[in-house]
């Protein structure tokens, strides 16, 4: 990148402080590639998508990707050339434990998030490691996935062998990304087998993911923090919601907890347990429509006090604001769980004052963020934020992405204003480094600081202006560098 020279600082500029981090996040399925190399197993997605390919946007799947397996060096490479503290990637579950159990770890994938790990440290950049983003080994898919209890004892024995082999050199954990998307979207969208009834499977998924990441977190606690002191979170996917009217805040706050608070209150709340408004209504639905079982398994004490305070940071993947409000008489609620809910009865809609983009259901408002941050701030005991992903997509390749470089400025300007109002925000971890597979949206929806070209056996990455603009932000620390 050409030499920059930060503009000098004007009285009311407002600044990043010296210890705030930013990053980039990425994830194994969407940039490894090697889908087959040495011994790593079929995971969930190599197999749905090897068997139904139609699902994604261009029938392509994640078989090569950006190669990161063998490109990792040139991912450090760009980040350093961004400026980041901290890189944001996960580990593939199939490829460390080809068995999906720690009776057998795997030489090569071992190898390769050390190598990893230690090329970013010698470059000074933070490691910031999921421990699991969405790529089950398809061995324990076939015993239920997250439907079965004992997934939470999975879990945790590849858990502790991930803290066995990195604690020494990663400070900053994530345990299970986004298990509302996991779970709500796996069983909803995709229609995850083993249960006729996806409402069934989507909470039980629910409770699994709660306990199995207090599970590793209270194996963090025994086995590793006195001696690594580093800091646990899950980061959760939280689209920020606002009534139609303000006879809808009531509906608003229910969507909140159904979205956001099944995933966080278990964990973050002070009494823990699921929401028990949001609770009692679900539960109040299955007894109607005449289940034995209530529909969000209940927790049993011990439970509550397994999970409860399992987290060092709050850690928060935000992407767009939406407004919620009930059905009027004789309408659908909205489908899929971007457009509303049928058991809440709501649609969910932009609105349109707010920035459009190419991606219909993605709109672009950045105060919500900061009124986001001050949600999360008063309802939760949250000491420390990290913003774990943020970003928008677009569906052209272009270098110039002046849009996405605008929603980063906009976007980041609501984190100072947050942090100016007192929340402690110390992070900002963009989504995402490079353009990758993006689930269900395949190679269409961009979403990279670097454009790849797929095209190209090489797998060229090229710093959009987006990069450019972010590594000028890192740099000059504020947003009009
Ligand atoms: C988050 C995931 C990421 C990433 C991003 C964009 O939910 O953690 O893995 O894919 O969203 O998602 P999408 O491509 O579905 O818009």
């Amino acid at each position: 990148f050409s030499i920059l020279i930060c503009r000098s600082w004007s009285v009311d500029q407002l600044k990043f402080p010296p210890s705030f981090m930013f990053g980039a996040a990425s994830a194994a399925y969407q940039v490894e590639g090697a889908w087959n190399v040495s011994d790593k197993s079929p995971n969930l997605w190599d197999k749905l998508i090897h068997d139904r390919p139609e699902l994604v946007a261009d029938g392509s799947n994640g078989d090569v990707a950006c190669d990161s397996y063998h490109l990792w060096r040139r991912d450090i490479e760009m980040c350093e050339e961004l400026g980041l503290n901290m890189y944001r990637f996960s580990i593939s579950w199939s490829r460390l434990l080809p068995s999906g159990y720690p009776n057998y770890i795997s030489e090569d994938g071992k190898n390769y998030y050390s190598n990893l790990i230690d090329g970013l440290l010698e470059k000074g950049i933070e490691p910031i490691v999921t421990i699991f983003h969405f790529d089950l080994p398809q061995i324990l898919q076939d015993l239920g996935g997250w439907a079965n209890p004992l997934i939470t004892d999975w879990f945790a024995d590849y858990a502790e062998v991930v803290f066995s082999l990195y604690a020494d050199r990663v400070k900053y954990w994530l345990t299970i990304n986004e298990p509302m998307m996991l779970c709500d979207g796996g069983y909803e969208e995709l229609g995850a087998p083993y249960f006729d009834d996806p409402d069934v499977g989507r909470y039980l998924c629910n409770k699994h993911t709660m306990i199995a990441h207090a599970k590793a977190y209270r194996i963090y606690d025994d086995l590793f923090r006195d001696k690594y002191h580093g800091k646990i979170s899950l980061p959760t996917l939280f689209f920020w919601f606002k009534p139609f009217t303000p006879e809808d805040q009531e509906v608003t706050d229910l969507t909140i907890d159904h979205w956001e608070g099944r995933y966080a209150h278990p964990i973050f709340s002070k009494e823990g347990g699921w929401p028990r408004k949001l609770e009692k209504l679900l539960n109040d639905l299955a007894k109607k429509e005449g289940y034995k079982q209530p529909r969000l398994p209940p927790f049993t004490p011990e439970e509550i006090q397994l999970v409860r305070g399992t987290y060092d940071y709050y850690a928060l993947n935000h992407y767009t604001t939406r407004l919620v409000r009930r059905v009027k008489p004789g309408e659908q609620p909205g489908q899929w769980l971007f457009y509303g809910s049928s058991e809440l009865n709501t649609i969910m809609d932009k609105d349109p004052a707010w920035g459009t983009t190419a991606v219909d259901w993605f709109s672009v408002y950045p105060p919500g963020l900061r009124e986001q941050l001050h949600w999360l701030n008063s309802t939760y005991d949250v000491k420390e934020i990290i913003i774990t992903e943020n970003g928008v997509p677009s569906l052209d390749p272009d270098l110039v992405d002046t849009q996405r470089l605008e929603y980063y400025r906009d976007y980041l300007e609501q984190v100072l204003l947050a942090i100016k109002d007192g929340i402690n925000v110390t992070g900002y971890i963009a989504w995402t480094l490079m353009d990758n597979f993006e689930w269900l949206n395949g190679y269409v929806a961009k979403y990279g600081l670097y454009a790849v070209d797929f095209s190209d056996p090489n797998r060229t990455r090229t710093p959009r202006e987006s990069a450019r603009y972010f590594s000028a932000v890192t740099k000059c620390r504020t947003i009009h560098p």
